[in-house]
């Protein structure tokens, strides 16, 4: 088995599109304001560390590029101060790879990139969204297309009922009030549940781990949750739901520190474990 490893690239294990099974993708779109930016850079500070984390799983005892068939497609280039043609970009490459059977998994990015994917998911799909904040706001600074809006504008489109949010511990008092009306940090049994058996896209923005273990990211906020916290609930999804596609979004680079795109890396390989291996 040969592998073919680029750091430009994500580990893939097949040369051709028509044998993969996850098309990995990049969006380096960086944030709408400019307080910590770099998020653009997120996509390939993900690949960097991929190919330098191990394919081998002591978990599962499998080698992740064996087992899977992964092909990096590239990016998708955004459009510069242009949201919708970034998103309805991101909704036709959504909508093409599960129309042929394949599992996007998109890099990020700033977190607005997953609302171009659930727009391109199948009716009935639930989100999971692991996060700091809501993004819950109708407006923020000016524009209804941001990193702090895009889930109010998801949950136009797959309903309140159909999102389940884990790690929220910032936001205005407007938020607040309307996640009352979504799932959020719902117990084991509870999150279980609202997975079941359903299509779940799975979006983790990175600032839900705590800035120590997590510090490169767009913005950091104090309180996150640690990765074997974060394992456990990730493996539950995994084994009771259909995924049907993810992101990691919100990496940003922090020059010698890698620690935070190294955990982005490791845990989209958890997830391809748990889904494709088991
Ligand atoms: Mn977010």
């Amino acid at each position: 088995m040969e592998y073919y490893y680029n750091t430009n690239l994500f580990p893939s294990s097949v040369e051709s599109y028509k044998e993969a099974k996850v098309a990995v993708f990049g969006v380096p779109l960086d944030s709408t304001v400019d307080y910590l930016p770099g998020t653009r850079f997120g996509p390939k500070i993900i690949r960097e560390a991929a190919n330098f984390i191990e394919p081998f799983d002591i978990e599962s005892e499998k080698n992740l590029l064996e087992e899977v068939k992964i092909l990096d497609v590239g990016d998708i280039s955004p459009i510069r101060g242009n949201a919708q043609e970034t998103l309805e970009k991101i909704e036709k490459k959504v909508k093409e790879l599960i129309e042929i059977k394949k599992f996007p998994l998109m890099l990020g990015g700033e977190h607005l990139i997953s609302l171009g994917a659930v727009r391109g998911l199948p009716k009935g799909s639930k989100i999971v969204c692991f996060d700091a904040h809501y993004d819950l706001k109708e407006v923020w600074e000016g524009s209804e297309y941001t990193h702090n809006t895009w889930l109010r504008k998801g949950i136009k489109i797959v309903g309140k009922n159909k999102v389940c949010l884990i790690g929220p511990r910032t936001g205005d008092e407007f938020e607040h009030e309307f996640s009352k009306d979504i799932l959020v940090n719902p117990n084991f049994k509870n999150l279980e549940k609202f997975v079941k058996g359903r299509y779940v896209y799975l979006t983790v923005d990175m600032d839900v781990f705590d800035p120590s273990i997590a510090p490169g990211v767009g913005t950091p906020e104090p309180g996150g949750i640690g990765y074997q916290d974060f394992i456990e609930k990730l493996k539950m999804i995994c084994n009771y739901s259909n995924l049907i596609g993810m992101d990691v979004v919100e990496t940003r680079p922090l020059g010698e520190n890698k620690i935070t795109e190294i955990l982005a890396a490791k845990i989209i390989f958890k997830v391809l474990n748990y889904e494709f291996i088991g």
